[in-house]
């Protein structure tokens, strides 16, 4: 039967009494794991205590996770898995308002960012993941893709809610059971993702949400019962994981850091430029693992462009996540916040010009005022490192070939994007620039049907698309 579980009703976002439990086979329990305590970047005040998971916990999910697999969830015909990812699809989106003031809070992103695009593109990825559910067969992976298993998957804090999306939907959609770690600091939407999961009756162990810190991460990937590992965060750790489980023989995709150039060329419309560099690197405090953290701007155009972007970045306002009208939010924890007035102190002791908006910041909380650094050399540590803060650095270039090398010249090779009015110079460039998606004329944008994912320090696979159903089915 084609049932969806009933809208909430009149779901009263005060009187909610959110579960913030350990999420297994089905139910919520206390995690025998030290206590978390999850803080509102804006305020420094406590949000939520959270019970996190120990060792045998994960081995508890993971147990429960491959029960759940190879009884019910990988033989399930996926017309029949179609529905119940369709249901999340749809629970997301009607608990829309409820996801994003609880994403806000807990990451300090701007409301407006987690109402207009996490939540509606979380929902958006169980949606178009559904409709594959039952296509595999035609996708050409033979006549009956099996999916790989038991998915172990690890979450950073930048974007909670659509992480876990892009974990756990695309696994679903091709019959595998979940056990996922939310990020430390970032712990709530994915508990009411698990909340979700229940009230939308999957069966019991097919996902399962961990909260904790990096040693249950570690505890996931290495469990010998995971078949297939997905991680999304730092490169250092992507590497440990790489090593820890070398040899295993289990399927593993990376999604790790990045330094994307954003490059400008004098034919470009410099006032609509000015927009997609603010939104490279502005949006979402520049918490963006394919951030346009670099701008490479055409000598000829430099002057008039950083003007234009110095009066631009000037009207961000920074502060409250929940005021409506915040450009910038609160950084997401103290040790970020460290590490990016780290960086900015090396960028000027480098001799790079530092150039700061003089909008004013609230004094409780994480912030800092949007930064843009000129006269950037390659070599300094600021055109090197991801900084993953509100920083831009802007270094010039003369040909397009200097452009490409210059964008190349880096570890990284997540995503890059072209500003210019030549659609041929747009195919030349996306040819020669090695990052995994690279936009032209607009910049992170984002689709559940487009591929995402990085070359070299940035990770491999893809999630998105039909390539990222390949991560999750034995083809
Ligand atoms: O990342 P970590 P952090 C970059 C960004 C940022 C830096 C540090 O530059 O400043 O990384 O951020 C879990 N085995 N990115 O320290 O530590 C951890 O609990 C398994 C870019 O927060 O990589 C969390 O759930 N898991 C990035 C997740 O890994 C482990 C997004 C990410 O934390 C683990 C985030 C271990 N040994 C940070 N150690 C992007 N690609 O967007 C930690 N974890």
């Amino acid at each position: 039967t084609w049932e969806y579980a009933p809208a909430p009703e009149n779901r009263d976002i005060a009187n909610l009494k959110p579960n913030y439990r350990m999420f297994v086979d089905g139910e919520f329990t206390e995690g025998t794991g030290e206590p978390l305590k999850t803080v509102n970047p804006a305020t420094e005040e406590v949000l939520a205590e959270v019970s996190t998971a120990s060792t045998s916990d994960v081995d508890r999910a993971v147990k429960a996770a491959r029960r759940a697999h190879d009884r019910v969830w990988g033989k399930m015909p996926g017309a029949e898995r179609a529905k119940y990812v369709y249901r999340i699809a749809r629970m997301i989106a009607e608990r829309a308002r409820e996801l994003a003031v609880l994403e806000s809070l807990d990451n300090g992103k701007p409301i407006k960012e987690s109402r207009d695009v996490d939540v509606p593109l979380a929902s958006a990825h169980f949606f178009h993941h559904a409709g594959w559910a039952d296509k595999l067969s035609y996708a050409g992976y033979g006549p009956d893709p099996r999916p790989v298993g038991v998915a172990g998957q690890v979450i950073p804090w930048n974007f909670p809610l659509l992480m876990a999306a892009w974990k756990i939907a695309p696994a679903l959609a091709c019959g595998n059971t979940v056990v996922l770690k939310p990020a430390e600091t970032t712990p709530l939407t994915a508990l009411v993702l698990a909340e979700i999961v229940q009230q939308a009756d999957l069966p019991p162990g097919v996902v399962n949400i961990l909260p904790g810190a990096g040693d249950v991460g570690a505890a996931v990937v290495e469990h010998p019962g995971v078949d297939k590992v997905a991680f999304t965060g730092s490169t250092d750790v992507g590497k440990i994981i790489q090593r820890a489980i070398a040899g295993t023989g289990k399927k593993l995709t990376l999604e790790l850091g990045g330094k994307a150039a954003n490059v400008v060329f004098d034919d470009a419309p410099l006032d609509q430029a000015v927009e997609g560099i603010v939104n490279g690197i502005f949006f979402n405090q520049g918490h963006v693992c394919c951030a346009g953290s670099r701008l490479l701007v055409q000598e000829s155009v430099a002057d008039e462009l950083l003007e234009k972007l110095r009066a631009r970045v000037s009207t961000l306002r920074v502060g409250d996540p929940l005021d409506k009208n915040t450009d910038v939010g609160a950084i997401n924890s103290a040790e970020q916040l460290r590490k990016i007035t780290d960086l900015v102190a090396s960028g000027e002791a480098e001799g790079a010009e530092r150039w700061t908006s003089a909008c004013p910041l609230p004094d409780k909380g994480f912030f800092f005022a949007p930064t843009v650094f000129s006269g950037v050399s390659q070599a300094m540590r600021i055109a090197r490192e991801e900084i993953f803060g509100p920083v831009l650095s802007v270094l010039t270039f003369r040909t397009p070939e200097e452009a490409v090398a210059k964008a190349n010249n880096t570890p990284y090779g997540l995503s890059a994007g072209i500003w210019t009015d030549k659609g041929s110079r747009i195919l030349w460039m996306a040819q020669k620039l090695r990052a995994g998606v690279v936009w032209a004329n607009t910049f992170n944008r984002f689709d559940p049907t487009a591929p995402f994912g990085g070359y070299q320090e940035s990770g491999f696979g893809r999630e998105g698309g039909r390539v990222g159903l390949e991560a999750y089915l034995d083809v």
